[in-house]
């Protein structure tokens, strides 16, 4: 069942990570509340724990954004943990939401669900037509068993569970780390901190890993939380008409290489830096680009362009840098 009363209860899970505090200013913005829970208060890894909150709290709407997130090194670096924190948080939150008779949960998922040699661009219908990326395979396999659990509540019991595919996100709330960023806020820092960092004050040389050839498609964060806003207030017969499976994929339907990402940032940062690759490091899947046209038929489309989003990003970015410590 859709949203539609202000004084509904909704469940944002993960309200501290760049995505659910991007639906938190969303909902926020139009004038609604949400509900979150520090991983402190309750651990959603664990079943007993996630279940009371959802018997104590009673949300009417769930986006289920809490995750263990990270780029191609922490993905390749971490397995264990990727796999076993999402497996869990996915399906004690999907579990909890459907005996508490939640109206309509979102569940947050990511385009490397999608076979490493998908045919470009990807579509719903292509899950599960070929092997996935080595790197990042346990994680792809804990969101495949999200949406499937999502998938089969609905074929068993009606519930109105959805899936929500991002492409590659970044934006405000990002994480900067170079171990375990993904590739854009890395560039970002990289290029901002080799600024007159050479000797005689020009730009150092920065280092990216891989060829730089691989092919990304990159959604602003509140673009994605747009999308997720748009879904909750859309009727459900109009959804399952164009997704029968719950499934859609969010972009904005073009990608560009990694390298003219990095042209693209330093033209933001005012760079002019030289570009080494680290070829030791994996470039991963050689193309990622998703096909938009389900969320296209239900009225929704991205409109924070490229370097838009980049900039934004990069004033954020700044500002923290700024701020004093312990903020
Ligand atoms: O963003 P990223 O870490 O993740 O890397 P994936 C994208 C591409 O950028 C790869 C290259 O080809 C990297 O080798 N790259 C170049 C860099 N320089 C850098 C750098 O300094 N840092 C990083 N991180 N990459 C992730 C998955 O895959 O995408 C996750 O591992 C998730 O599971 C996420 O699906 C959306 O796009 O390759």
């Amino acid at each position: 069942m859709h949203l539609q009363s202000k004084d509904a209860t909704i469940y944002v899970a993960g309200h501290r990570g760049m995505v659910g505090q991007a639906v938190c200013r969303r909902l926020e913005a139009d004038g609604y509340d949400w509900i979150g829970r520090t991983s402190r208060e309750v651990d959603l890894r664990d079943q007993t724990e996630t279940q009371s909150f959802f018997e104590e709290a009673r949300p009417d709407f769930v986006v289920l954004a809490a995750a263990t997130v990270g780029g191609i090194l922490a993905n390749d670096t971490y397995p264990a943990d990727f796999f076993y924190n999402n497996t869990a948080i996915a399906t004690n939150i999907i579990q909890a939401a459907h005996e508490t008779d939640v109206d309509r949960l979102i569940f947050l998922g990511s385009s490397c669900i999608y076979p490493k040699h998908a045919p470009q661009p990807m579509r719903e219908e292509h899950l599960l037509t070929g092997p996935l990326e080595p790197t990042n395979q346990w994680y792809a396999v804990a969101k495949i068993a999200g949406l499937k659990h999502c998938e089969a509540l609905h074929r068993q019991h009606g519930d109105d569970f959805l899936s929500l595919m991002p492409t590659n996100l970044y934006g405000i709330g990002d994480d900067f780390d170079l171990e375990t960023s993904h590739v854009l806020p890395a560039l970002l820092r990289k290029v901002h901190e080799a600024k007159g960092a050479g000797p005689d004050g020009e730009d150092a040389p920065v280092t990216m890993w891989g060829t730089g050839t691989p092919k990304r498609e990159f959604l602003f964060v509140d673009d994605l939380a747009d999308a997720v806003v748009h879904l909750l207030h859309q009727p459900e017969d109009e959804i399952r008409e164009v997704a029968p499976d719950g499934l859609l994929n969010v972009g904005v339907g073009e990608d560009l290489s990694i390298n003219d990402l990095m042209a693209t940032i330093k033209d933001v940062v005012g760079s002019e830096s030289p570009v080494e690759h680290d070829r030791s490091k994996p470039d991963g899947t050689p193309r990622k680009l998703l096909d938009v046209s389900r969320m296209r038929s239900l009225g929704w489309e991205a409109d924070t362009s490229l370097r838009e989003g980049i900039r934004q990003t990069y004033a954020w970015y700044r500002e923290q840098e700024t701020q004093p410590a312990g903020r």
